[in-house]
């Protein structure tokens, strides 16, 4: 178990609960992942001017490096995204304050975080990629990558992703647009019902091409929300290193708990019946993501000149939206900061607060009030098991 990091150190992956299980894909690996552990690749599907075809026999697994030169299976660079039939609704204009330092408001595929355990990025062969769909109370079905492309449901949404081991203040989090496929729809697909409606399944596991092993309570990715089988990125195939072919995101909930990149499978259980990877690592098996706020600039520890000072940052509440982010300069009052337009619920949202800095050292906070009328607490906790709470806190000397 991680104990709590210094809150602006620029934390290593929190999840790691042993020095030896956490590699950062080492620079320039760019090969095949070994073999995947536990899969059966029932089913394989040669897209439409692919060139070969693929065969393996029962019990194995056929990896083909995702290369065009060859001619071989469909590699991302290949990859076309449709046009979503349903369209994200457009930002709206003041939703980026394009400030200096601050965060902008959708997160470029280069700057995304990376969090996982991949030694080396799974290389997935789009063409012979599926997702399977099978388990308690469900109708087994399999969808290839064709399948999802030719859908006429595909769906763009922003949706700010976070990790649970973000630190308070940390970078573990971003924004992007999505294109995707609702999961709820291909759960319906299979015939599965919530726990509500007498479904027999609450726990929902993700396996990915690396073996990893994602828990997702049925009743979020069925309440409404807008959980995708997500195949694009910022307008792009998703990169490798963020699930190619497809991943699954969850507005709500930390990515540990729903965000499985290099989908192959979605086995519907119970969380009585079986933990994910992080759960006997001493992670919680439900991982709501909590309301955070952060103060993006200045920046720890800088020294601003005497006058008006843009304090600013980003606060995020997935799936409730922010309500109210406050500032506090030492230990004067808490006082409304001012919010950029809100995009969706599901995202995160710029804050700015006019400071008239005096000359000294000050400590400034922030925190945020989530629609449903939560304010982050004071209070510490350290990543584990479930998320760090606490008020992001700066010091800054002004001169
Ligand atoms: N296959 C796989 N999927 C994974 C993980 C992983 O280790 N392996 N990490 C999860 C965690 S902890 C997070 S926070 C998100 C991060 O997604 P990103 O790397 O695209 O930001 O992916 C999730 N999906
Ligand atoms: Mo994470």
């Amino acid at each position: 178990m991680p104990s709590a990091p210094d809150e602006h150190q620029p934390a290593p992956d929190e999840h790691q609960p042993a020095p030896d299980e956490h590699q950062p894909a080492p620079e320039g690996t760019r090969t095949a992942a070994e073999e995947p552990r536990g899969f059966d690749r029932r089913r394989f599907t040669l897209l439409a001017g692919a060139a070969a075809v693929a065969s393996a026999g029962a019990g194995t697994v056929a990896r083909t490096l995702a290369s065009s030169s060859t001619g071989v299976g469909l590699a991302r660079e290949d990859v076309s995204l449709p046009r979503p039939a349903f369209p994200a609704a457009p930002v709206p204009d003041g939703a980026d304050l394009e400030i200096d330092g601050l965060a902008s408001f959708f997160t470029s595929n280069d700057e995304f975080y990376r969090i996982d355990t991949a030694l080396s990025i799974p290389r997935v062969d789009a063409s012979t990629w599926s997702l399977r769909v099978h388990g308690l109370g469900a109708r087994e079905r399999v969808y290839t990558f064709a399948d999802l492309l030719a859908r006429d449901d595909l769906t763009e949404r922003d949706i700010t992703l976070a990790c649970v081991s973000n630190p308070i203040g940390g970078e573990y989090v971003g924004n992007a647009r999505w294109i995707g496929v609702p999961l709820a729809t291909l759960l319906e697909e299979a015939g599965v019902s919530p726990p509500a409606d007498g479904g027999p399944a609450d726990q929902l596991v993700s396996r990915s091409e690396d073996g990893m092993t994602i828990g997702t309570p049925v009743a979020d990715v069925m309440d409404g929300r807008d959980a995708l089988i997500a195949i694009g990125m910022n307008g792009q195939p998703l990169p490798h290193e963020h699930g190619f072919p497809a991943r699954m995101v969850v507005p709500g909930l930390y990515g540990y708990v729903s965000a499985c990149k290099w989908i192959v499978d979605i086995e519907l259980t119970t969380f009585d019946a079986f933990d994910a990877y992080w759960v006997p690592r001493g992670w919680s098996a439900r991982g709501p993501i909590k309301t955070q706020s952060r103060i993006d600039t200045p920046r720890e520890r800088a020294t601003v000149p005497a006058g008006t000072t843009m304090l600013a940052g980003v606060a995020w509440a997935q799936h409730t939206g922010i309500d109210r982010v406050e500032v506090r300069v030492d230990d004067g009052e808490w006082r409304a900061a001012t919010l950029a337009e809100e995009d969706t619920a599901d995202t995160w949202r710029q804050w700015v607060h006019e400071w008239d800095a005096e000359p000294g050292e000050h400590r400034i906070s922030v925190r945020a009030t989530d629609r449903g009328g939560a304010t982050q607490t004071s209070e510490r906790a350290a990543v584990a098991p479930d998320g760090a709470t606490g008020h992001h806190t700066i010091e800054v000397t002004v001169t």
